[in-house]
């Protein structure tokens, strides 16, 4: 166990970490679960640095600035250390650079993950944000499967179309490997529901990421398929 000890006065890290899932405790994996995943078509160019165990620290630079505030409110949530950074085509529309943030964060925790031993698997969560509500229900599975109702009415939030946020949640369940379950099941501003799906996917994530008490892959098969590398 390496957490660090909240002080009183302290707004930092939870001195216990207790992610969103069946309510044992986590420990810390023995490996680094970092990964750096650099994608570069002729419609953007992705760098990112993902930890696992990280607190929270971001630095995101997609060109979008709700995209942004989206990868921040996740990463934030799930306590994940994440670095991104992306110049795409902008001036055709949205939504290469949406999607290949999905797809590189996607590969980013698929190889963090590394031989997922002793991984939790499973997680989820529910966040409210005021009058929405959003649950995730994740399953580091190997089987790409996403399934997302956002229930968005606008067209757009800022600068990203409403038709890519569930998106980026499928792109990133495709290349991570990971069944992906979201619903927001109520609200009426389309910003707070947004925003309450990838705080409740980062949580759900954060639970499943977490170490059991188990060292072996949780897995019928003995093993668990890696997503994309
Ligand atoms: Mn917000």
């Amino acid at each position: 166990m390496n957490k660090q000890i909240e002080t009183a006065a302290g707004d930092g890290a939870a001195a216990v970490d207790s992610p969103a899932g069946d309510g044992a405790a986590a420990v810390d994996s023995p490996a680094e679960r970092i990964a750096d995943v650099s994608r570069v078509t002729k419609e953007t160019g992705i760098c990112v640095r993902l930890n696992l165990d990280g607190t929270g620290n971001t630095s995101i630079e997609t060109g979008i600035g709700f995209l942004n505030h989206l990868l921040d409110a996740f990463a934030r949530h799930g306590r994940f250390d994440l670095v991104l950074k992306c110049t795409g085509d902008l001036g055709i529309d949205d939504h290469h650079t949406a999607e290949d943030c999905g797809l590189v964060i996607g590969q980013a925790i698929s190889r963090a993950l590394g031989d997922r031993k002793g991984i939790r698997r499973f997680g989820y969560a529910y966040a409210p944000l005021d009058e929405a509500l959003a649950r995730a229900v994740v399953d580091i599975s190997g089987r790409a499967y996403a399934d997302v109702n956002t229930d968005l009415e606008r067209e757009r939030l800022g600068e990203l179309s409403c038709e890519n946020v569930g998106h980026i949640l499928q792109s990133m369940a495709a290349t991570a490997g990971i069944t992906m379950h979201v619903d927001v099941i109520k609200g009426r501003n389309d910003h707070h529901k947004a925003e309450a799906a990838f705080k409740a996917v980062g949580l759900a994530l954060r639970g499943a990421v977490a170490m059991s008490a188990f060292e072996d892959v949780p897995s019928t098969k003995g093993k668990i398929d890696r997503g994309i590398q």
